[in-house]
């Protein structure tokens, strides 16, 4: 075992059996080339575990027995461990700023998927197709486009994976072609994809519907 190998601290990460909240966190992990236990809890073991985690939710991180909650708080803190933020200050900002961003999206989303009523369901996801994605996917575009397929900067960030998982998601949920008229943000997720390491990952990960 190197020296490096024996100060790595052991990690734990806790989540359902989904990508969901945790999968940028994978990729981090993987990408870093870390060892940790990916623990996917069952429904039936969630209701008591739910007691024990600091916000009563998941994904939390075991950091040599001690765990912390909230997603991007866990992927900014390993990708900032692990050389993932940019070059300075300045493109870790900017980094933060993207990932805000597809989190406001996720909210927009969420609120179609959450609306009951069959018919207004149709109707916000329509607003959400016209309008909503639209919005967000022409200013990322432009980002992306003009930083030749990065999210930020010139090298692979913690934002380039938020955006993998997410762009991924949003093909499973509006078809293969949903991303055509985006060819920069096409190809850094061909991009991310296509990292060695993350493309072990995806080879032997779990397969989930989200
Ligand atoms: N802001 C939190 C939100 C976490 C969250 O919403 N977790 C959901 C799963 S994606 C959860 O634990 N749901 C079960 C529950 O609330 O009982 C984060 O990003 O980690």
């Amino acid at each position: 075992m190197t020296e490096d190998q024996q100060q790595q601290p052991s990690y734990k990460l806790i989540y359902f059996n989904a990508r969901g909240r945790a999968e940028h966190i994978r990729f981090v992990l993987a990408y870093a080339g870390v060892d940790y236990v990916d623990e996917r809890v069952p429904k039936e073991r969630w209701p008591e575990l739910k007691k024990s985690v600091p916000y009563g939710q998941l994904p939390v991180l075991e950091v040599d027995g001690q765990r912390v909650a909230q997603s991007n708080a866990i992927a900014r803190y390993l990708a900032r461990k692990y050389g993932l933020v940019g070059a300075d200050e300045w493109e870790a900002m900017q980094c933060d700023v993207l990932v805000d961003s597809l989190g406001d999206l996720r909210q927009e989303l969420l609120q179609f998927q959450k609306e009951e009523d069959l018919f207004k369901r149709e109707e916000k996801k329509a607003k959400f197709a016209k309008e909503t994605i639209p919005f967000f996917l022409n200013k990322f575009e432009q980002t992306v486009g003009k930083n030749n397929g990065y999210a930020v900067g010139s090298s692979t960030t913690w934002a380039d994976f938020v955006f993998a998982v997410a762009l991924e998601n949003f093909e499973q949920m509006f078809g293969g072609g949903a991303l055509e008229s985006y060819p920069a943000l096409r190809s850094l997720k061909q991009r991310v994809h296509g990292i060695p390491a993350i493309a072990e990952w995806i080879a032997k990960r779990p397969h989930t519907s989200s």
